[in-house]
């Protein structure tokens, strides 16, 4: 038995002696969505992409309108997630590929590695497409990798996990290796946002320490152990922000104000830049769920994957991707109501899309297309890629 489990035995039995359960844990069961009914909207005109399963993270090239997957197996997914505490080397896929999906012509291409060494293998998580400063068509892609730790066992050290750069051109089906990137800043990798040179990025840490005990700490007891890093190929890395909670997805504008959302209390905080690439808290905006990976349109709105059920997603949905879990979707925006600016109530979050997980299950990432007003939807052991007409 894991420390895990015995940790999963002691909170329940600490959680029949009454006042704990009363005071402390039923509260959290129902931050994480124990007792959440789905109330369904916008999931009607949707269509699914079976082709493109276990999809973590998706980005949208918004001139396009061509969507950017880094996907893997659910079977590995469930073996193989640094991240929900998955640390089976023997499943994992350690060939898991970026695809392209064209929603004008319904086409898929699996993208070919070129130049990557890639004896560790890739393992894929957050990623981010940025075009390049200097010419248009063509594309960097910053991709965390989750290799297998060399010489140790997972259960005992967790992933050695890097980031990995590419560069691409729109509509190519091949990816060329730059770089990677690896540095003892870089624990527990997350989410990613990427330069227009190619050289450097910001990147969320989910956790405070690869492996341990303490990592249930932050669930269960509130600590602040999660940060954002920054990295630059020459310059190195150093933390940009620590001391934040459950940091997950993050995003940036164009003016360059950053957003990275709350996974465990929900919500995401808004970050801003200062000259030596470190990040200042200027404000948060809280929902009643955790907040996964985020996306922000071309219109300067934040969208948002929420988690309706986290326990349903965590405990059975990634443990056996065939059970569903609901899935919604948060818009975030600034409030323009005038009887409410001056309750400061700066912003707006609102549900923009729920299904009960029948048909579209366990996301994990959304974005929105503006101009063709599609959301695409994916999500770690999704069994297919969504998009909705909006
Ligand atoms: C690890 O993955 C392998 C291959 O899928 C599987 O046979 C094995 O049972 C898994 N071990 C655990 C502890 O889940
Ligand atoms: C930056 O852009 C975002 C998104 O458009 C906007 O909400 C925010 O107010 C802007 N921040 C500043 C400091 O201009
Ligand atoms: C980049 C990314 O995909 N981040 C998160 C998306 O959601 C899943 C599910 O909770 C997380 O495990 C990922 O870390």
């Amino acid at each position: 038995m894991g420390l895990q489990s015995v940790f999963n035995i002691l909170v329940v039995l600490a959680a029949i002696s009454g006042g704990f359960w009363q005071f402390y844990l039923q509260p959290k069961f129902v931050q994480f969505g124990r007792y959440r009914v789905v109330e369904p909207i916008n999931n009607k005109r949707c269509i699914a992409v079976p082709e493109l399963s276990a999809c973590e993270k998706l980005v949208l090239h918004q001139p396009s309108g061509i969507v950017y997957l880094a996907c893997s197996t659910p079977s590995s997914r469930t073996h193989w997630t640094p991240a929900v505490n998955r640390f089976n080397v023997t499943g994992a896929s350690f060939n898991d590929y970026i695809a392209t999906y064209d929603p004008k012509s319904s086409k898929i291409t699996r993208l070919k590695m070129f130049n990557f060494n890639s004896e560790r293998g890739f393992s894929s998580h957050g990623m981010d497409v940025v075009p390049s400063a200097t010419s248009a068509d063509e594309l960097f892609v910053y991709l965390i990798n989750h290799r297998a730790p060399l010489g140790a066992s997972a259960y005992d050290v967790g992933a050695d996990s890097a980031v990995e750069i590419f560069r691409t051109a729109l509509g190519s089906d091949i990816l060329t290796h730059l770089q990677t990137v690896e540095d003892s800043t870089i624990v527990t990798p997350n989410d990613i946002v990427g330069e227009s040179d190619g050289k450097s990025f910001y990147f969320t840490n989910d956790y405070g320490e690869k492996v341990g005990w303490k990592r249930h700490l932050d669930i269960w007891a509130g600590r602040k152990s999660t940060s954002v890093g920054h990295c630059h190929v020459t310059d190195g890395c150093h933390l940009a922000i620590s001391g934040l909670q459950g940091s997950n997805g993050i995003a940036m504008a164009e003016n360059r104000t950053f957003y990275v959302a709350n996974g465990l209390v929900g919500g995401i905080t808004i970050l801003e830049e200062q000259m030596d690439h470190t990040l200042v808290i200027t404000d948060s905006i809280s929902i009643d769920r955790g907040v996964d990976n985020l996306s922000v349109d071309s219109g300067g709105h934040v969208w948002a994957a929420s988690i309706p059920q986290a326990m349903k997603t965590v405990f059975e949905h990634f443990e056996d991707p065939t059970i569903p879990a609901p899935s919604s979707v948060h818009h975030f925006s600034i409030n323009t109501n005038p009887q409410e600016i001056p309750y400061g109530i700066k912003y707006k979050a609102d549900k923009v899309f729920e299904d009960d997980g029948s048909f579209v299950s366990g996301s994990t990432s959304a974005a929105f297309d503006t101009e063709r007003k599609l959301l695409f939807l994916t999500g770690l052991c999704s069994p297919h890629l969504t998009i909705c007409n909006m």
